[in-house]
């Protein structure tokens, strides 16, 4: 049969695409992310699983993105990217990384086989995929091992070319639902743009306009995208400035720009000259996150990260389910240990708003945010987004209003299920939600800014010998293993005011995370260091003890 598998085939293929010796991959938070010269492999056999996993779900299209997102450039990194728009689902995580480090052809094929064997898949099916990738020089050579993998199981597939990640999430989801009473709009990248950019305008439509809006691309794929959207969107709606925006030349995506440099290091990235007054926000490498920032009067430099965007959104949203009366829907908001203390008290208190607290990482946040109604979920680093439950959909189309305040309220709402990136955190889609807000709102940065005031914090690394010895419990909240280390991390907070710390290993970094905040700066970076300290210590630190460590 055409769809069934032929092993000699793919032990053929695979044998052009030779694991090296001596490394072990996992499929970690963001896939399977590192320097980009030992993909090759990789990237072949998730071609593999990704078939597998169409065939798995009744010949459903299997999405696969080519990225190591904010990562310098010569890493470069793959994920799958499940019918809906979501993550894998975490129980073929396992399959990808037995794929992956299975060392021969003879291997790979035991390890296909059990995989078959174990989800009862059904080889006949036609299996569906479509894949994407970013700017990254390494992309072509990846996608060229990629497109061996799927042919070698002779699966159907579509070319998405260039992408952000959040495009190729949206047109996975369009494939699968066409049709049904789910559909998601057109899967082409025009109907992306005209989806947001249509329900853009409306969002907009009679309100003052806002000053521009300075964009920094992190000379990534951002920079085309937001490009050809504002086109649809029109620049009488929407003036934005980009810089950062060279895609093409090698060695500048992600170097000194970008939401990951702005976030971690506090600071404007390169080539940003606005003054007081000026609006700016950075996507990462491939745009599927944005922080805002500004610069005060006294020529401070503001960031506005995910947790601000989380509650600049959870707010506009609950006075619009409020003026619109609809009862019953309930909004909710998720967020990580990271979210700054002061994002969660404003939640809680002053929102009202129930928060609920994750591990890190997209998939753990989506899931949770799926709970309610309206789920709004945002990482600190500005990753996140909004969905929409069937009932709150349904609510929110069949609502009808009675006084014109309600009846603007749903159209709002309407809008804003179409403006929102439903399957994943998008830059460009949550660029326009913000600029939906504080153009109804008619906020500068500074005004959404006073909110609350954020508690200082610190972020620090660790590098220790076996990360993989840090059990985590309660959100990452606390640790279990190495045991006793937590008692001496508390000892240490209770020394401080609003003094908060936790300790973690990175899914993505060979470190140890340190997170630490408190009342002041001076407080915060003391207890920050202190418990990096204690952790270099006692659990294994390598590589020489830096000298900040207390
Ligand atoms: C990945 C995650 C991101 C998380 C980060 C944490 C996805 C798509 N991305 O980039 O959500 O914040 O990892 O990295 O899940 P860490 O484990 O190294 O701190
Ligand atoms: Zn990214």
């Amino acid at each position: 049969m055409e769809n069934s598998i032929n092993y000699d085939q793919i032990k053929e293929a695979a044998s052009y695409h030779p694991k090296p010796q001596n490394i072990t991959y996992t499929y970690g938070t963001a896939g399977f992310r590192m320097r980009a010269d030992l993909l090759d492999s990789v990237i072949f056999r998730v071609g593999i699983l990704a078939v597998l996993r169409s065939k798995k779900l009744d010949s459903k299209t299997i999405g696969i993105m080519i990225t190591a997102s904010h990562n310098p450039e010569q890493d470069n990194g793959v994920k799958l990217v499940d019918p809906y728009g979501e993550m894998l689902e975490q129980s073929w995580e396992n399959y990808a990384t037995q794929l992956a480090n299975a060392q021969t052809e003879d291997e790979l094929v035991d390890v296909i086989k059990q995989i078959i064997s174990s989800n009862n898949i059904d080889e006949s099916k036609t299996a569906n995929i479509v894949y994407a990738r970013d700017t990254r020089p390494s992309g072509p050579a990846l996608v060229s091992a990629l497109v061996d993998g799927l042919k070698s199981l002779n699966a159907k597939i579509i070319d998405f070319g260039i992408k952000t990640t959040p495009q190729l999430h949206y047109v996975t989801r369009c494939y699968n639902v066409k049709g049904t009473e789910d559909d998601y709009g057109e899967p082409t990248e025009e109907g992306y743009y005209k989806k947001l950019s249509t329900a853009y305008r409306k969002t907009v439509e009679g309100k003052q306009r806002l000053t521009p809006i300075n964009i920094d691309a992190a000379n990534g794929v951002g920079a085309p995208k937001m490009r050809e959207l504002n086109q649809y969107i029109g620049n009488e709606y929407l003036e934005s400035i980009l810089i950062n925006d060279d895609y093409k030349t090698q060695g500048k995506l992600n170097y000194q720009c970008g939401a990951d440099f702005v976030k971690t290091g506090q600071k404007l990235p390169t080539g940003s000259n606005i003054k007081p007054g000026d609006r700016a926000a950075s996507f990462d490498g491939d745009a599927d996150r944005i922080v805002y920032y500004y610069i005060d009067e006294e020529n401070t430099f503001k960031l506005l990260d995910g947790d601000k965007i989380a509650g600049l959104a959870g707010g506009f949203i609950i006075d619009l389910v409020k003026t619109a009366g609809l009862e019953g829907i309930d909004v909710g908001v998720v967020q990580t240990a990271y979210a700054n203390g002061s994002s969660t008290t404003y939640l809680e208190k002053v929102l009202n708003v129930p928060v609920s607290c994750v591990p890190t990482g997209v998939k753990h946040l989506h899931h949770e945010a799926e709970k309610y109604d309206i789920g709004v979920y945002f990482e600190a680093n500005g990753h996140g987004t909004v969905l929409f439950s069937k009932k709150a959909l349904k609510t929110i189309r069949s609502a009808e209003g009675q006084t014109a305040e309600q009846k603007e309220a749903i159209e709002k709402l309407r809008a804003l299920t179409d403006l929102i990136n439903q399957t994943v955190g998008d830059a460009l889609s949550d660029l326009l939600l913000v600029e939906t807000i504080l153009t109804n709102r008619q906020w500068s940065l500074k005004q959404w800014d006073q909110a609350y005031t954020d508690l200082p914090n610190r972020l620090v690394k660790v590098i220790v010998e076996n990360r993989h010895i840090f059990k985590t419990t309660d959100a990452e909240r606390k640790l279990l293993e190495p045991v006793g280390l937590q008692e001496q991390i508390n000892e240490l907070v209770s020394k401080y005011k609003n003094g908060r710390s936790f300790v973690r290993p990175s899914g993505t970094e060979d470190v140890v995370r340190v997170y630490a905040e408190a009342a002041t700066r001076e407080e915060c970076d003391e207890l920050a260091y202190k418990v990096a300290g204690l952790v270099y210590d006692q659990a294994g630190g390598t590589g020489g003890r830096p000298k900040e460590f207390l």
